[in-house]
């Protein structure tokens, strides 16, 4: 066994390159043996081996700077630099982390999380460097989805013109989450299949040059001609145009062209370069090479089958998808957007029902909002399924691009609030904070499978501004569903759900049934509480919430987002004064970065859970 002798990036440089390959099965391996009992990122870092060994055996890290772009790659890279066994609670409440972490090592270059990032954070990394006069490599490693995103092309901008000593590492699997889409892609693509051309004209160009007297003559004209087809066929020209070196296309698994590859890179050491390796996601394990979107993140599964364990509950996911699939039927005017996140969205129905209407953009969040924005001139319902995190990147457009011109866009908010295992930079905490801070916003959150349905169906009548839902991660507990309308929804209403003389719980969405189980566990303490769904965040139910206030001793606010900003603070600031008395606290994540865990944990850890609450609350009470 290679890698049990692995205790950092010095020992791998110790093996001859020969030994290698076997080391790249060995971490192969363990990934898929944690990986398939925690859940993770598997299809994308068992893509990565190779390259991760490569880089590691020929930069000197960490003070050579590796970037990994989203980050979810990472996990040979913590493997090899010192994290071995700690590998083994990666993911888990207290264990390392599923994306690079700049606190958890020194080889995690800067966090990352959000794709597209990594060339932005290369050329400046470069650029200080360079104005410290240091000597340090930076090294980005990008896939050929991240370079979807806006950003990347910010940054290549600017790289473009720096003398800058950055490689770029693109990682082409022809895949996003899905298969990858867009010009781009399609760029990259050509390249390859012309890289294999490109091997076949040299040859020939040498045969031909070898013919006795016309040999020249046939040369220089064959090579004008080729020349004016230069843009189609020389691979990487439009990096090269852009003031990039480009090198490649190369297999990125054969570990030691890749090591040739890098040691030519770096000795030079000027100006940005780029390096187009090919690999293949989910390299290694067949059901992930089969199914790469899949097993993009998955939760623990069977390795023998690859099948994910538990009951599979109808998700929120699933209804939004389903619910706009079946509206879409009758109203021409509906059309699905998604930014590279079909599955996770649920939207695949909705696509092989109605392709013509159904939008992938890429991992183009603000193009989606302002593409979306613009549909809507045209008479054109757009909805935009986006998890919250994601959305954060389009701030500006949701403001400039929807909320001044007041269109109506329709904005499925998926995974908002704590999401789990990915942590930090995926939990949606923010969304309630920016929209409801945005004019002519609605902004509905549903507690159940039907509430979502129903308010997918009132955003599809609403054509005065623009909506916004807000739904978690995971499933209804329900599998018997129907896609129909049930009761009509109207927004700017509260629904009481329980009676109570004592304490008023103003809640919504995915805290409702925490809010019912901190009541029950103040009725043995003779606290009788009303527990209240909000179901719109905007605008506020205010007199609605006032009249609850009056019959009450105390309140609070719950919710699953930041304190700051939240609802909470808008019940607060919306109230009359001798109202806002009455409320003792407004809980939800207060002001520190929520980290990686279950929900379960993270909730406890926030004193957000039943438990914890009654327990706060006894003690306001008193
Ligand atoms: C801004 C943003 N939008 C969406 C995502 C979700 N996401 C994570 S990885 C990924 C696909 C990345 O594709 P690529 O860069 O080619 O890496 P691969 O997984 O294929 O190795 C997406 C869409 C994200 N992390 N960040």
């Amino acid at each position: 066994m290679l890698l049990e002798k692995i205790n950092g990036v010095a020992d791998l440089r110790k093996l001859s390159t020969g030994n290698l390959d076997a080391l790249a099965s060995e971490v192969r391996e363990y990934i898929l043996e944690v990986i398939s009992a925690n859940g993770g990122h598997l299809a994308s870092s068992l893509g990565v081996v190779e390259l991760t060994i490569a880089l590691h055996y020929v930069f000197n890290t960490p003070r050579d700077k590796i970037i990994w772009d989203v980050g979810h790659q990472c996990y040979a890279h913590k493997i090899l630099t010192g994290r071995r066994e700690a590998f083994r609670d990666i993911r888990r409440f207290g264990g390392i982390a599923g994306f690079p972490k700049m606190r958890e090592s020194e080889y995690d270059a800067f966090d990352t999380g959000h794709s597209s990032t990594s060339l932005s954070l290369a050329c400046g990394a470069a650029v200080g460097r360079d104005l410290a006069r240091k000597k340090n490599k930076v090294i980005a490693v990008i896939g050929d989805g991240s370079l979807t995103g806006g950003m990347a092309y910010e940054a290549i901008n600017q790289i473009g013109h720096t003398e800058s000593d950055v490689i770029i590492i693109l990682n082409d699997n022809e895949h996003s989450i899905n298969e990858n889409v867009g010009a781009m892609s399609r760029y990259l693509t050509r390249i390859i299949s012309s890289s294999t051309y490109n091997r076949f004209r040299r040859k020939s160009m040498e045969i031909v040059k070898g013919i006795p007297r016309i040999g020249e003559a046939l040369f220089t004209f064959i090579s004008r001609f080729f020349e004016s087809f230069k843009k189609m066929l020389i691979p990487g020209q439009l990096f090269e145009d852009m003031g990039i070196r480009y090198f490649g296309p190369i297999d990125g698994h054969d570990i030691v062209s890749l090591i040739g590859t890098l040691e030519r890179v770096k000795r030079i050491d000027y100006g940005p370069k780029i390096i187009h390796v090919i690999t293949k996601k989910g390299k290694g394990y067949l059901p992930a090479e089969m199914n790469p979107a899949r097993f993009h993140g998955i939760g623990p599964f069977d390795r023998a089958t690859g099948l994910t364990y538990g009951e599979k509950t109808l998700s929120y996911s699933e209804i939004a998808g389903k619910t706009l699939a079946h509206l879409a039927r009758n109203d021409k005017n509906i059309v699905a957007i998604t930014a590279a996140m079909k599955l996770g969205t649920g939207l695949f129905e909705f696509e092989n029902k109605t392709p013509d209407r159904f939008f992938d953009v890429g991992i183009a969040e603000q193009h989606a909002v302002t593409f979306a924005g613009a549909l809507t001139a045209s008479g054109i319902k757009p909805f935009l399924s986006i998890y919250s995190t994601f959305l954060q990147r389009a701030v500006d457009q949701l403001i400039h691009d929807i909320g001044i011109m007041n269109l109506p866009v329709r904005i499925l908010i998926d995974r908002a609030g704590a999401v789990g295992q990915d942590g930090e930079t995926h939990h949606g905490l923010f969304d309630i904070a920016i929209i409801r801070n945005i004019p002519n916003f609605i902004l509905l959150a549903p507690s159940t499978g039907e509430e979502l349905r129903d308010m997918i169906y009132f955003a599809s009548r609403h054509d005065a501004g623009p909506v916004a839902i807000r739904y978690p991660r995971g499933g209804v507990g329900a599998d018997d569903f129907t896609f129909e309308e049930g009761r009509r929804f109207v927004p700017g209403k509260i629904r009481r759900l329980t009676a109570g003389r004592d304490l008023a719980i103003f809640t919504f969405g995915d805290m409702v049934p925490v809010a019912r189980r901190v009541r029950e566990l103040l009725i043995p303490r003779g606290v009788s509480t009303a527990v209240v769904n909000l179901l719109t965040i905007k605008p506020l139910d205010i007199p609605g919430i006032e009249r609850i206030l009056r019959g009450v001793r105390y309140a609070i606010t719950l919710e699953n987002g930041m304190v700051s900003g939240g609802a909470g603070e808008s019940i607060l600031a919306s109230v009359r004064a001798d109202l806002r008395k009455k409320i003792l606290l407004c809980a939800g994540f207060p002001d520190r970065f929520v980290p990686h865990g279950s929900n379960a944990q993270l909730f406890r850890e926030a004193g957000i859970d039943a438990e914890s609450l009654a327990k706060r609350l006894r003690r306001l009470m008193r």
